[in-house]
């Protein structure tokens, strides 16, 4: 595949786009109403006549743009009624070949070996049939029949440095198709995570795509050009993305659902983080479940775990059949019941982490609140969101 340069090259296009568009950061703005110039018209010599009529870019608001290299978690939606949370995932990047000679071959990895990103030359997932994408990936959202979309949060994010830099300034828009669809673009909606350290230029970015997901509903989304790096470093390059999606179906128990985000990085120099999601009605006995959304999780690379407890009761450690208690940032892309239909459904995803696990022990005791304690140990891991659903009452 060549060196892909479409995206790219449209950064000028699109940082206009933005512009134009902040005034509604909610939506998912059509491409169909904006077309794109062709790739090859912008290569170093981007003619302004090609670009599409732009409405006045006087007074947009761009805060969406703005960039911080750690975000405390904080609460992004909530809500109680009968329903539930799905998600949908994948990564964008995968292995192309070994580049140490003590590492399985690439084809083994992506059929779940050990394996991790540093050791191997990575490069992009391209699933659509579109030559204007680089990376693209598929996962599906199954919603329960009869169920109404309370919400829906898109997540995505990716290193921008290993055997190349990418520039930043691409990290706040993707593509998204619904099942049959076109592509639309989104651009984040709020402050984008940007950390460039130890060796990596990790990032997360996220917007509200309720519309979207509301009309279209169930069925494999597709999702295009997040900004990763592609290549080989000692740390590795990733990427990947996370639609959460919030529903209400009468037919379900009444729950709390609560979505969190912020940007954490756990290493050697902060081990242990913890996020507590107060102001919860928790009956004694409820079940539940939490998702966690993380970035470079290495497989084999042990101490990555995550325990879960009310303000009432024991810790109980997360762990299932995907990942084991000491090794929870296991590049995997998991979760309780029917898994979700991927494209591609990689088993070792060589570094995005998009788990759901059951938290019912945790719950047993009833409560107020839940507190998540995260540890981790060299190299660590990135943590972007955290979703939970829990049974309650009024
Ligand atoms: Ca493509
Ligand atoms: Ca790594
Ligand atoms: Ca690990
Ligand atoms: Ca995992």
């Amino acid at each position: 595949m060549p060196k892909p340069t479409g995206f790219a090259a449209r950064s000028i296009l699109g940082a206009m786009l933005l512009l134009a568009f902040s005034t509604t950061p909610l939506a998912a703005t059509p491409l169909a109403a904006a077309p794109l110039p062709p790739a090859t018209a912008v290569d170093g010599a981007l003619d302004i006549a090609d670009l599409p009529r732009l409405p006045e870019l006087l007074g947009t608001d761009v805060s969406g743009q703005e960039e911080s290299s750690r975000i405390p978690f904080a609460q992004r939606y909530q809500a109680v009624h009968h329903g539930g949370i799905v998600r949908a995932a994948n990564s964008s990047i995968t292995c192309r070949a070994a580049r140490s000679g003590s590492a399985a071959a690439c084809s083994s990895v992506q059929q779940g070996a050990a394996g991790t990103n540093g050791d191997y030359d990575m490069h992009y997932i391209d699933e659509d049939d579109d030559p204007n994408t680089y990376n693209s990936s598929r996962a599906e959202i199954a919603l329960p029949g009869n169920s109404t979309v309370t919400y829906a949060r898109l997540y995505w994010g990716g290193n921008l440095r290993a055997g190349e830099q990418k520039p930043p300034e691409d990290n706040g828009r993707v593509l998204i198709a619904e099942q049959g669809g076109q592509y639309q673009q989104v651009l984040a909606d709020t402050t984008i995570a940007h950390r460039d350290a130890d060796g990596m230029d990790a990032f997360q970015a996220s917007a509200d795509i309720t519309p979207l997901v509301r009309r279209a509903g169930s069925g494999l989304y597709t999702v295009a050009q997040i900004n990763v790096a592609m290549g080989n470093s000692k740390a590795g390059t990733w990427g990947g993305w996370t639609l959460v999606v919030a529903y209400e179906n009468s037919a379900e128990p009444l729950r709390q659902l609560s979505v969190w985000d912020g940007f954490e990085a756990l290493d050697t120099s902060r081990t242990t983080h913890e996020i507590t999601l107060p102001g919860l009605r928790i009956p004694a006995r409820a079940t539940g479940s939490a998702g966690i959304v993380s970035y470079d999780g290495d497989r084999g690379h042990q101490g990555d775990s995550v325990s879960v407890r009310t303000d009432t009761g024991e810790a109980f450690a997360l762990r299932d059949a995907a990942n084991p208690a000491t090794d929870l940032m296991n590049s995997t892309i998991s979760g309780p019941g029917r898994a979700i239909t991927r494209q591609p459904a990689y088993p070792n995803t060589l570094g995005y982490d998009s788990d759901v696990f059951d938290i019912g022990p945790a719950l047993a005791s009833g409560g107020t609140g839940l507190t998540f304690r995260f540890t981790a140990e060299d190299p660590g891991y990135h943590l972007g969101a955290l979703f939970v659903q829990a049974d309650t009452r009024r």
